[in-house]
């Protein structure tokens, strides 16, 4: 940054600023001009040196080589489709997590285990539909990560995501850090928001459906969009099944649920149900709709929901006991529900406030003894483009505005009192952010137990705050200190497209393995498998013809193959086990055949199998893959294909 005079940053950040206003303006009627008028200088806000802020802040930040970070960051990963773990404070990427997108280092997407999680909750349709595309979808776009729930925190079972794009719903086991479970949804059309049930447990999984669809969409209604209809689902996340839907009006943006295990509540951006830009924005409000999850479990229960797509779903539309929509300016998009257990807040968006409701009053709406706005306790301007908000567990609450650039730091309660018309201002800090925000999110904030101390701010452009790599950036993860009265960057984190959204979890409730046990449902189709032909997965190496099966069994143990060699015969359908039975820590194998697009990870004490058809005759080595001893260059093999008609 060396290179940039003081009137080229403030021009920068001039253009930014009217350029926002200025899109703003036309899709919401919010005139310019205000963007840029904040409390910091943009000069000021473009210099934020990441080090001398360090030293003023109360938090430590340095984690030393050697040293271990405090919380685990799962970031999601957008249209890239993985979870990733990120170390906090240090902000280093610790793994990743492939779950809707295909990953060679891993083989996720070509391994047999991976491919029955990849496939076996697609809807029927649709494993129809990649017959002819290799049987797997090829993207995803994961927005949201959200830990398992028991009485309000993290219980660290289970990480739950969306995938927007396919409208799928994954599950990630914290044990392990693998994805075990995919299911899509009938009936809807992607999943956007996704939360999970606090109270007593995770429960449900609840699942935004954002785009409006024909129920079925076969084809038989097309540009009809007042025959088109949005879904909420509830997923069961012990089970992985859809416990229910709830047709609704209107979309479904983001959802959060309450600490009480009796409402979800969701931002609805297009009540206009429009299916243009124009459309959807047209109205001067939208709505929050909040699903009674009481009155919905009866109804499922007492057979008053219709089977529709295999799955009970009850009609939630205007008028119906299952759901109440309460008005709130237009196009909210975040919903984030505070530590107190008592309000929760939708982002305006194209509004420049956040609405806040206290969720004590909704027993009352439900049963029609106020009405909806009568449950709004609170209404701050906060600036242009809210979008996510998150809490301190002090009362405080920190919320993303898109176009002006921030994170603006607030107060509930003062935000109360000036909503009834008291003279004071909620309004404690305005922080520059570059550029841009989405969501950000505090340590442990989504739980009754957050702690205040960090919050990381999640810019969709990072333009010029580090090298250029070419027109397409990295966004910038940016780390903030809130644990003093002031918020302080304290550090700046590249990271690849799309980190939409990240859960910050206190180490103390995750507890993953290092060594896999044996025993663990993973290998339970390969231990089946290998038994049936009479081989013990970690003793045995074998080749098993099966007319023209072929089941190649090997073990690994450093620097060397069960096998040296094993022959098939062009045609045959091979299935190759490779079993590491080396039980030491991060000592990982992998197995990967050339010319024949093999790879896969083993992990220790892991079974992983690959099938393929070995349609070309030759030679082809394997060799192992992941770097495992002095000799792993040796660690390797040949597989002989003989010639059909030799
Ligand atoms: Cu705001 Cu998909 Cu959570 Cu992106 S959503 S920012
Ligand atoms: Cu085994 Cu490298």
């Amino acid at each position: 940054m060396t290179d940039n005079t003081e009137s080229q940053k403030l021009s920068r950040r001039q253009m930014l600023g009217t350029t926002a206003a200025v899109a703003a303006a036309g899709a919401a009627g919010v005139t310019g001009g205000i963007a840029i008028s904040k409390g910091v200088t943009p000069a000021e806000a473009q210099t934020a040196p990441a080090r001398p802020a360090v030293a003023a802040g109360p938090n430590k930040t340095e984690v030393k080589p050697g040293e271990l970070d405090e919380y685990y960051v799962f970031f999601s990963s957008g249209q890239t489709g993985e979870l990733r773990i990120v170390g906090l404070p240090s902000m280093r990427e610790l793994m990743r997590v492939p779950v809707f997108n295909r990953d060679s280092a891993t083989g996720w997407g070509l391994t047999d285990q991976s491919r029955k999680v990849l496939t076996e909750g697609l809807l029927p349709e649709t494993v129809e539909f990649l017959k002819n595309r290799g049987g797997v979808y090829h993207n995803g776009d994961l927005h949201h990560p959200h830990l398992s729930f028991t009485d309000g925190t993290y219980d660290g079972r289970y990480c739950f995501v969306n995938d927007k794009a396919n409208t799928r719903v994954a599950r990630i086991r914290l044990d392990v850090m693998r994805c075990d479970k995919i299911i899509q949804l009938p009936n809807q059309h992607t999943v956007h928001g996704l939360r999970v049930q606090k109270y007593p447990k995770t429960g449900y999984v609840f699942c935004n459906g954002e785009d409006r669809v024909p129920i079925p969409n076969d084809g038989k209604i097309l540009d009809d969009n007042k025959q088109y209809h949005a879904i909420f689902t509830a997923v069961d996340g012990d089970t992985m099944k859809v416990a229910w839907q709830v047709m609704v009006d209107g979309n479904l943006d983001n959802v959060d649920a309450d600490y009480q295990g009796k409402y979800a509540f969701a931002t609805c951006y297009n009540s206009e149900e429009g299916v243009t830009l124009a459309e959807m924005t047209a109205n001067e409000q939208d709505w929050v709709v909040i699903f009674n999850i009481k009155r919905i479990e009866e109804a499922v229960k007492n057979g008053q929901a219709k089977m529709v797509g295999g799955v009970p779903m009850v009609d939630g539309r205007h008028g119906s006991p299952f759901t109440r929509y309460v008005p709130v300016s237009n196009s909210p998009h975040g919903m984030n529900t505070a530590p107190d257990g008592i309000h929760i807040v939708a982002n305006g968006k194209l509004a420049p406030t956040a609405t806040v409701m206290d969720v004590r009053l909704f027993d009352d709406l439900f049963d029609d003894k106020i009405k909806p706005r009568d449950v709004v306790v609170a209404e701050p301007e906060l600036g242009l483009g809210p979008l996510h908000t998150a809490f301190d567990g002090r009362g405080n609450a920190y919320t993303t505005v898109f176009i002006d650039s921030q994170v603006v730091k607030w107060n509930i309660e003062k935000a109360r009192q000036a909503y009834k018309g008291a003279k004071v201002d909620p309004i404690i800090q305005k922080l520059d952010v570059h550029y841009q925000p989405g969501h950000n999110h505090t340590s442990m904030g989504q739980t009754k137990e957050a702690d205040g101390k960090w919050l990381i701010s999640l810019n969709k452009f990072s333009k010029d705050r580090f090298l250029n790599v070419g027109p397409l950036k990295p966004e910038n993860d940016q780390l903030i200190d809130i644990s003093g009265d002031k918020m302080v960057i304290v550090h700046d984190g590249p990271s690849f497209a799309e980190p939409h959204d990240a859960t910050i979890v206190h180490r103390s409730k995750i507890n993953p393995i290092s060594i896999w046990d044996r025993a663990d449902p993973f290998f339970a189709d390969a231990v089946k498998q290998a038994k049936a032909d009479g081989v013990k997965l970690e003793d045995d190496n074998k080749v098993i013809r099966d007319g023209d099966k072929v089941r190649v069994y090997m073990t690994s143990t450093a620097p060397a193959f069960g096998l040296e060699s094993f022959t098939v015969k062009q045609g045959d359908t091979v299935t190759v086990h490779v079993t590491n039975i080396d039980a030491v820590e991060d000592l990982t194998h992998g197995f990967s055949i050339v010319n024949y697009g093999i790879q896969m990870e083993v992990a220790p004490q892991a079974t992983a199998s690959v099938t393929f058809t070995a349609d070309k005759p030759g030679v082809y080595w394997y060799y192992c893959s992941w770097f495992c001893h002095a000799m792993h260059m040796e660690m390797k093999g040949r597989m002989f294909v003989e010639p059909k008609n030799v």
